[in-house]
């Protein structure tokens, strides 16, 4: 599966603002999904590619393991160590004020960590190919969360993080 995603998805940057410049961000994404689920960050309103065979594969098993519905997914591409992700929350409106994000792994294992926004406590919990991580309830609203680069080399990482987008 890693090896049909990699190949099959068409990876491209994600370019951000920063402080009113654009950014480009360390790692390669591709957004998928229903047509209805619009999606908005950054200031920059993303329509959905569609759903691949391979991605519908996996949000089928997803769903059966999760007991949930999603209609979008966000592919995130760590192509070695040096790509990663920053600390944010997922928290735009389209997910609603409690979003339930099912975050499958697969190759190379990444350190995931997670902050608790007031307390400061850290949870870092490495994730392995095939494994599932979901963030539900309030954790958005409570923790942020990142992917650290690595000084240890790594090789290349995708992330599927399956989302309901709710249209407003
Ligand atoms: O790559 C990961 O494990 C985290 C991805 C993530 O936080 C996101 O797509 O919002
Ligand atoms: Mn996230």
């Amino acid at each position: 599966m890693f090896d049909a995603l990699l190949s099959s998805l068409p990876w491209s940057e994600e370019i951000y603002e920063l402080f009113g410049k654009p950014v480009c961000a360390p790692r390669r994404v591709s957004w998928h999904g229903n047509p209805d689920a619009i999606y908005t960050y950054s200031g920059v309103t993303h329509a959905p590619r569609p759903w691949t065979p391979e991605l519908l594969e996996i949000k089928h098993r997803v769903e059966q393991a999760t007991q949930r519905t999603y209609n979008s997914v966000l592919a995130n591409l760590y192509r070695d160590h040096r790509d990663s992700m920053g600390w944010h929350a997922d928290k735009e409106r389209e997910l609603g004020p409690e979003p339930f994000i099912a975050s499958l792994s697969l190759g190379a294992t990444r350190l995931f960590r997670a902050q608790h926004k007031k307390s400061g406590t850290k949870i870092d919990v490495p994730l392995g190919s095939g494994s599932l991580l979901v963030m539900s309830g309030p954790f958005q609203r409570h923790w942020k969360h990142s992917v650290p680069k690595t000084r240890i080399a790594a090789a290349a990482r995708i992330n599927l993080t399956f989302r309901e987008i709710y249209s407003t």
